[in-house]
């Protein structure tokens, strides 16, 4: 049988082979990726983001066994963690506490190490999730860190993007990435069982409330502009959740709210809107992406460096080398 034939008939070996592959960045990986693409579109994706520490982790482990009793479909879990030797310790500690579901065959959960670029991880998380998507399975949770621009886009080309707060000593709200309380579609205050949850709520309440009358709107180069609310669909109001992941508090109400945003992206043509976004997106960073290899290719190492010396040594801006190597001819 083909790595294809064997995805497709549930082989968790196969799966985890061509989830190395694309990881890789290796040739044969997108193949078997575009062979399976046509099977892609049925997964609900679930972007899971916050701070470090606010116990996303612990609470995509409750959400996953919770999803998949309640629903009894597949769950994948995609955790990206960025390797940074501050945080380098974040997968193996994941990879512990996630241990727990590893029993059921009906859950997949993947680490990935952001290796190289933020962009070439954003692709190859997209990528791991079509795989995941194109296997059947019914679920699809994507951990990430809300910090960084990748993260955040990761994060809101879900279908439903959930945002963790935990409780912080004052009566602030941890400062949220710009962003990303505006791609909330559900937010947790997690460690409510820890002093400071009622305020985190309200908080988080009444930002959502200035932002009400506004809704973020992407450019085509990713920049994040906020105009005044004007869209045909459905307003959906974030509900703002508590839970205690360590004890499975207040994961339940999490699914019931997962599975009404979802009903309210069928019914008011939302779900096919994020598809068009997230494909968008993925078509425009593997277009950006060969351009500028392909750039970088004829014009050799020495032209690029020459220009960046340049602007190194403040003879010319990063401006004006840009525009001076895309006049030249070769
Ligand atoms: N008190 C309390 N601690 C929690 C809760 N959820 C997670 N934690 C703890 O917070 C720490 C960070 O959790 P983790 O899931 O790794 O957070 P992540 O970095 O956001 O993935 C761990 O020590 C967890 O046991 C909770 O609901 N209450
Ligand atoms: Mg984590």
């Amino acid at each position: 049988m083909s790595l294809v034939e064997r995805i497709r008939a549930g082989d968790r070996l196969a799966l985890a082979r061509l989830l190395t592959q694309i990881e890789n960045e290796d040739a044969a990986g997108f193949d078997t990726l575009t062979e399976l693409f046509p099977r892609t579109g049925r997964a609900h994706l679930i972007g899971i983001t916050g701070a470090p520490g606010s116990g996303k982790s612990t609470l995509v482990n409750r959400l996953a066994m919770e999803l998949r009793h309640r629903t009894g479909a597949t769950v994948a879990v995609v955790a990206v963690d960025p390797s940074s030797p501050f945080t380098g310790g974040a997968l193996l500690g994941d990879r512990i506490r996630m241990r727990d579901l590893s029993g059921d065959p009906g859950v997949f959960i993947r680490s990935m190490a952001s290796r190289g670029a933020l962009g070439g991880l954003a692709r190859t998380t997209a990528s791991v999730v079509d795989a995941f998507d194109a296997a059947g399975y019914g679920w699809v949770l994507i951990e990430t860190v809300g910090a960084g621009q990748a993260e955040v886009e990761i994060a809101r080309t879900a279908h439903t993007t959930v945002v963790i707060e935990a409780p912080s000593a004052g009566d602030d709200v941890q400062a949220i990435k710009a962003g990303i309380l505006e791609a909330a579609d559900v937010l947790v205050v997690n460690k409510a069982d820890l002093p400071g949850a009622d305020n985190a709520v309200r908080a988080l309440q009444s930002a959502l409330e200035l932002a009400a009358n506004l809704r973020p709107v992407w450019d085509h180069h990713g920049r994040l502009e906020t105009v005044e609310a004007a869209s045909a669909e459905p307003a959906w109001t974030p509900p703002v959740l508590k839970a205690v992941a360590t004890q499975g508090g207040g994961i339940s109400e999490l699914v019931d709210a997962i599975q009404a945003h979802g009903a309210h992206l069928k019914a008011g043509g939302g779900r096919r809107r994020r598809d068009q976004e997230r494909l968008r997106s993925q078509v425009l960073a593997l277009l950006g992406a060969h351009l500028l290899d392909a750039f970088l290719e004829s014009r050799g190492r020495e032209q690029i460096d020459a220009a960046v010396e340049s602007v190194v040594g403040r003879r010319s801006s990063p401006r004006q080398v840009v525009e001076a190597l895309l006049q030249a001819r070769r």
